[in-house]
Order: C-alpha cells, then structure tokens, then sequence
C-alpha cells in the first residue's frame, strides 16, 4: 500500500537546513513503520542563486524566496523552521494560521512574548507542532529517560549539564548572526544552554527557580562582511544558572563557547538516590549508569547500540554506532508519526514556551543579581 505523501517546505537551508532535510531524506530508509512519506517538496531561501543551489544540493523539487507564498500553498503539509529565530515567530504564526503542522529549531524564540504567540497560534488552530531539541531522541537518552522513569535512580537529587563549545574563542572570530541579540535573541544562553535545560525538564522536571550568571569576555569584533569594521556584541559568551527543580531536586546549567578544547561536549550527570548517570554528545552511544555504590558497585559503561535500545532497532547491529545527525531524523520520525495520529509530539510549542520562560528567569536573575521565580 502506498503511504500518504506528505509536503514538506523547509524555510533556511543552512547547518540546520542541512541537518533536517538529511533527517527527512533519510527517515523512510530505515523506519519501516513510518506511517507517512514524507517529500522534500520546497525549499525557501532570500537569495535566488543560493536558494537553487542549496535545492540541488539538498534534494528538494523546488526553491523558492518567498515563505509566505509557499504558506499558502494547499499542497505543503508541513513547515520546517530552519532560520535564526528572529523569524522564527512570523513563520510559525502564519504557518499555524495556514493549518501546517510545524517543526521549528530551538529556541522556540527570540523573546517570551513571542514564544506566548506562537504557541497561542497553535492552541487555535490545532496545528501539530514541535520544537526541534533533538538530544532528547539520541538512544542513550532516551534510555536515561527510561530508567528514570522506571524508578532505577530512586529520588532524583541533582542535575548537572553543562554545554561546551570553543569556537567563538578567538577574539577576531567575526561577529556573525549568532553574536547578535537582534537575529539570535541571546548568545550561548539560548544556543546551547537551551539544549542543556531541555534535557533537565526531559528528565528531571520543571525548574521553578534559577539564579543566573550571564558573560560577555570579547565585545567587539570584525563585522563578517569584509568590511575591516567591528562591531558590538551584544549577547552572552557564557551563561550558569544554579537551578531548583519543582520536585525538590536542584543543579546547574553552563553553556559557554568559551571553552577551549570543547567541541561540542553537551554533557549531563544525575544523581538520585539510587545511583546516577553520566552521558556526553562526544560519546553519544555509551550511557554511564552507577546503581550499585557498594565496594564492587561503580559506574557501568553502556553500549547502547542493542536492537532492544530506542530507535536502535532501525539501524546496524549492536557496536555499530550512530551519529549526530541521527538524532534529527529521529526527531522527524516521531514527528511524522505525532501528525499521523493527530497530536503534538514533546517538546511541542507550549514546552518551547515554558523554555523561553525559564531563559528569560536567568537573563533577568543575571540582570539582577538574585535568584528568580521562573513564572
Ligand atoms: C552552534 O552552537 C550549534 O550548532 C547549536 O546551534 C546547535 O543547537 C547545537 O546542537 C550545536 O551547536
């Protein structure tokens, strides 16, 4: 039996781009039971030339520069957000209006008053829609997820995630979008520190109260333009929050781009009364698990490459690892699957919101000095 096709426009087609358009390229190979097609219908980019070459590139039947014509198309289903979030808002409101389902990258937004929009847009259309947080469906986590909830760490007492990253270390780096409050909303706080604070409501719970430290070592650099001009910077370089969590359990968030040495070390450590767990991007496939502390007890390290592990089964053998750019079209995956059955997957809009809430709770406890209640 043929399965329904379903349209997918992707709005940006940059490192995101890139990464979504491999996931919905890929996901019908190996997910048998995908209950729909999806097909790389249209691609949107401002600059014409670049936009038909990224559509070659990329594998989409079409380019085009304007997202609002391609909305209102009858025939694109869903609305991929791939752009930096200063659009973010504008796309998803009229995608939402226009009764797409909606994958959006993260952060959600720019600002909480936007992020409150977008999700109200949703609520009345009933729009499926996602936020793109894709470390929540890399399978050590997703397993951590599990042995959580299955009670294998007892009491969660703490989490600790910090989210490394050096390349912006160099002081004559250029000032590129992600520099920019206007076009990014905030530095390594929503970049990278969203990640890390998407994974603690994941697995631990909501955060009810946060103090934050918020850092910019290098205010001015070369404009990317050529240029030989500076210009200002004015987001975050490094961002800490010591954290509270709404069942008792408390931690803390870095995300820095700071970090010489750090690539791209998203990593996380929590403890329950049980035993703990230990798991890094830089080694995605394995998950340290300690649930014995006695003296022959210590810290197992999983392979979680087993056909039984989440979403293994659609890939090699156990040892054959996988690697980042699975974790997208697992995220398409599930995605496909929540529009098939008619509801939003998590982390939908109204996770997005209650994230956008918590960034904003450490910009102003930062602002401040002081701990803040996140609203
Ligand atoms: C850049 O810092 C970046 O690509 C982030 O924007 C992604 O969300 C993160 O997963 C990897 O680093």
């Amino acid at each position: 039996m043929p399965k329904q096709k379903l349209n997918v426009a992707m709005i940006g087609y940059d490192f995101m781009g890139r990464t979504h358009s491999n996931a919905w390229r890929q996901v019908t190979r190996f997910f048998a039971d995908i209950p729909c097609e999806p097909v790389l219908k249209v691609v949107v980019g401002r600059t014409k030339e670049k936009v038909a070459e990224a559509r070659v590139r990329l594998g989409f039947e079409e380019a085009a520069t304007s997202w609002e014509e391609v909305l209102a198309r009858k025939d694109i289903d869903v609305v991929d957000i791939c752009t930096p979030g200063d659009s973010h808002a504008a796309i998803a409101i009229a995608a939402a209006e226009a009764g797409k389902a909606i994958l959006c990258e993260k952060p959600l937004s720019n600002s909480v008053a936007e992020a409150e929009r977008m999700a109200g847009a949703v609520k009345k259309s009933g729009s499926i829609s996602m936020v793109c947080h894709n470390y929540r469906r890399v399978p050590a986590v997703a397993l951590a997820k599990k042995l959580i909830d299955d009670g294998k760490l007892g009491t969660i007492h703490h989490y600790r995630g910090v989210y490394l990253q050096d390349w912006i270390v160099d002081p004559n780096f250029p000032r590129v979008w992600r520099l920019e409050k206007a076009r990014a909303g905030s530095g390594s706080l929503g970049d990278i520190l969203s990640h890390t604070m998407d994974l603690s409501r994941y697995l631990v719970g909501n955060p009810v109260e946060v103090s934050g430290v918020l850092s910019t070592f290098v205010k001015e650099r070369p404009l990317p333009d050529g240029s030989g001009k500076r210009g200002v910077v004015d987001v975050d370089d490094a961002a800490q929050a010591l954290v509270k969590f709404e069942n008792g359990a408390v931690g803390y968030y870095e995300g820095s781009r700071f970090a010489p040495g750090r690539k791209n070390y998203n990593r996380l450590e929590i403890n329950g009364s049980k035993g703990s767990l230990v798991w890094d991007l830089e080694r995605m496939n394995e998950l340290e698990v300690c649930l014995d502390t006695g003296p022959l007890g210590g810290f197992t390290n999983i392979s979680v490459t087993d056909g039984s592990h989440p979403y293994i089964g659609a890939w090699w053998p156990a040892g054959h690892i996988i690697g980042y750019e699975h974790s997208f079209t697992h995220t398409v995956y599930d995605f496909v699957k929540a529009v098939a059955d008619g509801k939003s997957p998590r982390p939908d809009f109204e996770d997005g919101l209650i994230n956008q809430r918590v960034l904003d709770a450490i910009e102003r406890s930062a602002a401040i000095g002081q701990w803040v209640k996140v609203p």
